[in-house]
């Protein structure tokens, strides 16, 4: 049983929690450094307010003073989007950040294990992290990915950056049993494109059946997560090649720079965001909600 001193649940969150209500879990990494201030803000609050639209109840997740905060206030998403010195918090860094008091915005992996501390079992983000290109031999590998293979709460996303080697994280999802689920095409989608060129392992069109797969699998004591790959609405697309060349550049501008470790990620998605201006960033926003609202229909229909 996990100390509940470490966990301040949000009494909305907490009441819906104990009647059974649907709840999505939305990490905080995106508001920290995902996106630029003031519009990282204005997003956390809007995809908040896209959950309850229809019918759940939004639970952002971060570290402060300490404790895992499950639900967050208005000044506390402004905190966190604004302050410079927050930590990026994946698992491995979980018990330094919590004992040193410092803040930090939580990526996929560390949202999803303190979601499920609490027992959420739905969590929206943009894109997940994955096995990075050239992971055969660099092992870079997200923690995001090992995590899911563990802890059961689904994850909607926009599919996987194509910053990732997209084929190989599709691998490695295999290989640890997480079933991969894109909705209403047979493609897997890759954040901006709905395009990738890998079909999806899997294909559902409506969201009551992706819950009724969740709770299949979680009756059968099958652990993990499922990956939900939403695409991207067609009129908000980026066009693949000219985000390819973001990314090449991105990528000579990383060695160059020997960024390594927990920087890559942030370094590339900047330099990206950066160089393609407004588009990629409206793109971004615009499929987060995309993405809340979808998690909100799959919280639902598990909960009735
Ligand atoms: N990929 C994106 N946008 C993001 C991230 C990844 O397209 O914001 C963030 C998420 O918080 C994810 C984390 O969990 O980066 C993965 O970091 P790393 O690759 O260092 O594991
Ligand atoms: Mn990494």
């Amino acid at each position: 049983m996990i100390n509940q001193n470490y966990l301040v649940i949000h009494p909305e969150v907490l009441e819906a929690l104990q009647t059974n209500k649907p709840v999505v879990a939305l990490e905080s990494t995106i508001i920290s450094h995902g996106m630029p201030y003031p519009k990282n803000v204005e997003t956390a609050l809007s995809v908040e307010a896209a959950v309850r639209k229809e019918g759940a109840v939004p639970a952002t997740i971060a570290i402060k003073e300490g404790k895992c905060y499950v639900g967050l206030s208005q000044d506390e998403i402004e905190f966190f989007g604004n302050e410079k010195n927050v930590w990026k918090v994946s698992l491995r860094d979980m018990p330094y950040v919590l004992v040193q008091k410092l803040p930090g915005a939580t990526t996929v992996a560390a949202t999803m294990r303190i979601a499920a501390m609490c027992g959420i079992k739905i969590f929206a983000t943009g894109g997940i992290g994955g096995v990075h290109r050239g992971g055969e031999t660099n092992m870079d590998i997200s923690a995001d990915l090992t995590e899911m293979s563990q802890t059961n709460v689904a994850v909607i996303s926009a599919g996987v950056k194509s910053i990732l080697d997209i084929g190989l994280t599709l691998e490695y999802l295999e290989t640890k049993g997480i079933p991969v689920i894109t909705f209403g095409q047979n493609e897997f989608p890759s954040f901006y494109s709905r395009v990738s060129g890998f079909t999806s392992p899997l294909r559902i069109d409506h969201a009551h059946h992706i819950a009724a797969l969740l709770k299949t699998k979680w009756d059968m004591e099958l652990k993990g997560s499922v990956l939900i790959a939403n695409p991207i609405p067609e009129e908000l697309e980026v066009d693949p090649v000219t985000i390819e060349t973001y990314i090449q550049m991105a990528l000579t501008e990383a060695s160059k720079h020997q960024i390594s470790g927990k920087e890559v990620t942030p370094f590339l998605l900047k330099y990206i965001a950066n160089h393609s201006k407004g588009e990629s960033l409206e793109a971004n926003i615009a499929l987060i909600h995309h993405n809340a609202k979808l998690a909100a229909k799959i919280a639902v229909a598990y909960y009735s």
